[in-house]
Parts: structure tokens; C-alpha cells; sequence
């Protein structure tokens, strides 16, 4: 039977790779993202209109979340894997210089967000008995680095999080994980640096970061694993970037 993903976040960089991936290869696709153009591109790879849902969702929004996926259509009720993705950083100054509306952003989207649709899709998995959730952390919430403060504490709570919705879901079937990576060059840094071009570009100068292909391959790795075997965490680093703090550049 024709298998069921869910992507948070399928409007740039890791969400996006993987929609196209996981649509190549046939898969329906639940693509959500605030943004609705980059959603309706991925058309052009569906085979038909019963293979892509797309939906504009702000995933901080509790209401929006919970509604759409207590409504979704017969043919996208089934969900046999959630990448739930969507997040962001918002600044990297030092806690005492920091803007509290980015740490509020940060907060309500890479936790409270993170948290209603991993609330939503658990439940639908519940009911099935079976499902994988893979869940979006960083490093950066492994190892701490100057101005990663509040952006590696969300980090943080996705990796606690994930442990403990194991610990629940694993009682209905239910398989969790979650994707810890370091630096890729999608739209992340370009969000974190305000569209600051110079400084984005910098953070991948002299040296290979990860990019969306690599997240992709390995959620489409983990998806395809029988149904015994839970991958809990993968801690995925470019091969210069050895932890979060040291990067070596040519
Ligand atoms: P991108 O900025 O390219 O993609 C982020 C995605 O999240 C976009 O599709 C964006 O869509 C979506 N998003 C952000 N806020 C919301 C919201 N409120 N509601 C719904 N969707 C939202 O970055 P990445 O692909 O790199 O990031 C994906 C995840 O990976 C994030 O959780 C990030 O923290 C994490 N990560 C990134 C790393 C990196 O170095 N790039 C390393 C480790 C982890 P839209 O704006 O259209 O809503
Ligand atoms: C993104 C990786 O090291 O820029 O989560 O925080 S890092």
C-alpha cells in the first residue's frame, strides 16, 4: 500500500529535500509550512492530486494545528511518518544583548509548536497502532556555543521530549526519533542572521556543510526500516564540523 509522510517545515531546506524525495519515489506527502508558493511547487512532482496535501499551517498556532488534523481528507487520515521539522533560530548574541521576541519566536515554534503537532499526529497514531515519529533537534542541543543559549535550549527540550514520547508511544506501536544534525546551508542561518547575506554565507566559508539531500536521504533511510526497528537518535555532523564549537575551514 501506498505509504503516508507528514513534513513540518516542507518549504525550505530539510522539509523540502525530503517532500521531493519522498514524492519521487511515490509516497503521499502531507506538506506544511507558513508559506504556501514553495508548498505549491511540489505539484510538479506529484503524480496526481491524491498524492500531495499541502496546507499553509503556522505551527504556533495550537487551534490551526489541532483542527487541521482532526479534519484532514480520508485519503491523508493515515500517517505512517511524521518529520516534524519546522523550526527556526532567531539571533546569536549573548544572553544579556539578547531581543526576547526572537527568544519568544524560538520558543513558540521550536517547542510549543513542535509539541501540538507531535500531540495531533500521535493520537492518529495511536488509533493505527503503528507510525514513526522523527523529530528535528541539533546539535546545538548537545553542545552548547556562545549565543546558542536560548536556540540550543529548544534544541535541548526536542531531544528530552523525543526520549519521553518514546517512552509513551512505543506502548501503542508507535516508534520515535529523533535527527540531531549540524551545520547545513538551507535557509537556517538567512532566518537566524535577519537576511544578512554576508553573515549567513560566512557561517559555510572553507568547508562542507550538510545540506537538505543529506537530511533527506537519512529520514528516507529511517522511514524504510521495518516496522521492529526504532533508530532512537543520529547525531549527523559534516565531516569538518567534529561538535558544535570547532569547524575546520581551508
Ligand atoms: P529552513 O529555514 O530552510 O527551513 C525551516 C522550515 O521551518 C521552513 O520550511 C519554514 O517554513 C518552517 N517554519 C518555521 N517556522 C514555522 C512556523 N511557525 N510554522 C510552520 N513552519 C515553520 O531551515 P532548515 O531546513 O535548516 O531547518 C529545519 C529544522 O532543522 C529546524 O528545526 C532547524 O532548527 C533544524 N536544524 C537546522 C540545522 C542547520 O544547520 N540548518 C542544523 C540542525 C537542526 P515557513 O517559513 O514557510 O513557515
Ligand atoms: C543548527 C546547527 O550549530 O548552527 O541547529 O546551531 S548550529
Amino acid at each position: 500500500m501506498q505509504k503516508t509522510v507528514c513534513i513540518t517545515g516542507a518549504s525550505s531546506g530539510f522539509g523540502k529535500c525530503t517532500a521531493e524525495l519522498f514524492l519521487k519515489n511515490n509516497w503521499k506527502v502531507i506538506a506544511l509550512a507558513r508559506r504556501i508558493e514553495p508548498l505549491n511547487e511540489l505539484k510538479l512532482l506529484a503524480g496526481s492530486e491524491d498524492q500531495l496535501l499541502v496546507h499553509s499551517l503556522d505551527v504556533q498556532n495550537e487551534k490551526e494545528v489541532t483542527t487541521f488534523f482532526q479534519s484532514l481528507p480520508t485519503s491523508f487520515k493515515h500517517i505512517d511518518v511524521l518529520f516534524n521539522n519546522a523550526g527556526l533560530s532567531r539571533g546569536k548574541d549573548e544572553l544579556i544583548h539578547a531581543n526576547l521576541d526572537h527568544w519568544e519566536e524560538m520558543i513558540d515554534t521550536n517547542i510549543k509548536g513542535f509539541l501540538y503537532v507531535a500531540k495531533a499526529v500521535l493520537t492518529i497514531m495511536k488509533e493505527q497502532g503503528s507510525g514513526y515519529i522523527i523529530n528535528t533537534g541539533s546539535v546545538a542541543g548537545r553542545n552548547s556555543y556562545v549565543g546558542g543559549n536560548v536556540y540550543g535550549a529548544t534544541k535541548a527540550a526536542v531531544k528530552m521530549l523525543s526520549e519521553s514520547m518514546r517512552l509513551e508511544a512505543a506502548a501503542y506501536g508507535v516508534r520515535v526519533g529523533e535527527i540531531a544534525p549540524g551545520a547545513a546551508e538551507t535557509e537556517f542561518s538567512m532566518v537566524r542572521f535577519d537576511q544578512n547575506k554576508e553573515t549567513s554565507d560566512a557561517v559555510y566559508k572553507g568547508f562542507m556543510p550538510l545540506n537538505g539531500h543529506d537530511i533527506a536521504n537519512t529520514v528516507w533511510f529511517l522511514s524504510n526500516l521495518p516496522e521492529h526497528v526504532c533508530i532512537q537518535e543520529l547525531v549527523i555532523m559534516p565531516t569538518a564540523q567534529p561538535n558544535a564549537n570547532v569547524v575546520y575551514r581551508k
